[in-house]
């Protein structure tokens, strides 16, 4: 069942998103996503994100609603967004990441996102 679904979060804190700049692979380092990854067979796609928000910056999120649509991505994958909000700890690239950063809304574009991150991130805007 999800066994193609990446899930990503519009992870914010104080109205600020926070963007993550990937460490690899090499096609990908340096571009910035909304930090993510895939499901798990079984998984349910929001338990996924809070397990890859745990895994990968070491906070608790809480989940709060689907942003509608889905994006393509590589070998058949499809990315798929949640806005989250931070319960507690202090995001750090633990995994995958080299940079994080908090964006104020007048500075969500002043990073270079990931192809599929910027329909995600319009449509994520829209509704936060
Ligand atoms: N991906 C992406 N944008 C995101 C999250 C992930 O383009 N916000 C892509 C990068 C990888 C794939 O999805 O090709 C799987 O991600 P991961 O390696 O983090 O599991």
């Amino acid at each position: 069942m999800n066994e193609r679904i990446v899930v990503g979060a519009a992870l914010y804190d104080d109205g600020r998103l926070l963007a993550a700049r990937r460490s690899a692979p090499p096609e990908l380092a340096g571009g910035w996503e909304l930090p993510g990854g895939k499901v798990e067979p079984g998984e349910r796609c929001e338990d996924a994100l809070v397990r890859e928000l745990r895994e990968e910056l070491g906070v608790e999120a809480e989940v709060v609603e689907r942003v509608p649509g889905e994006w393509p991505l590589a070998k058949g994958y499809v990315l798929r967004v949640w806005t989250a909000r931070l319960r507690s700890g202090d995001p750090e690239p633990l995994q995958d990441h080299d940079e994080l950063r908090w964006l104020a809304p007048d500075q969500v574009w002043s990073v270079e996102w990931l192809a599929a991150d910027v329909p995600a991130v319009t449509a994520a805007l829209a509704v936060a």
